[in-house]
């Protein structure tokens, strides 16, 4: 039997979160099926017994049940002691986003999805006002990512140059870390 179990099924994008770092961990996991589209997530046995939330994903490990995908990323950090940020400024930046990413991101995007997607709604008024939500968040992302790639690749180049390339007096960049978007401000 594997170390760990997720309960998720494939269209998922919470369980996906989960099931990517335990790839990236290497950890020997097993996905156990919830059939989330005949409506297991609704049932009282799931609720009793699996999530009393009805959602998915859920990790079993060592006779832990952990539920919300922000909640399992941070316990997958402290059992393989990877991905966590190295120190308290980088950890609470890593808390800000995943909160972030759970209410104003995969929240709107997830639902629009499952209406256009598996719903078959069409466009709506619901839909028409979560797009602009997405579209929105989706903006605030890309440029974070946009200003995080910037330096890595400042950071790559510099490392690149043999040392007596590099300008004269030019100032080590640091390693790449997150930009300083904590409450201390940029
Ligand atoms: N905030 C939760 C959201 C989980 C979630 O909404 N999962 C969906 C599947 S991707 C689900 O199980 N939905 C069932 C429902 O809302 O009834 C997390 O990050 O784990």
């Amino acid at each position: 039997m594997a170390e760990y179990t997720l309960y998720c099924f494939a269209q998922s994008g919470n369980a996906y979160k989960a099931a990517l770092m335990l790839n990236l961990c290497r950890a020997d996991w097993a996905p156990r099926f919830v059939d989330f589209f005949n409506g297991e997530t609704r049932t009282p046995e799931y609720r009793e017994k699996v999530n009393e939330m009805g959602e998915v994903p859920v990790l079993e490990h060592r006779g832990r049940r952990l539920t919300q995908s922000g909640v399992i990323l941070d316990y997958l950090v402290s059992t393989f002691g990877k991905f966590g940020g190295a120190t308290d400024d980088e950890r609470r930046e890593i808390l800000r986003w995943i909160l972030w990413d759970n209410h104003k991101l995969t929240s709107y995007i997830a639902t629009l999805r499952f209406l256009v997607q598996f719903a078959k709604t069409g466009e709506t008024p619901v839909t028409e006002f979560l797009r602009g939500r997405v579209k929105s968040a989706l903006g605030i992302l890309d440029k974070h990512l946009a200003a995080l790639t910037e330096h890595v690749t400042r950071f790559v180049d510099h490392e690149a140059r043999p040392k007596a390339d590099r300008p004269r007096g030019s100032k080590e960049p640091r390693a790449p870390r997150p930009p300083k978007t904590t409450e201390r401000g940029r």
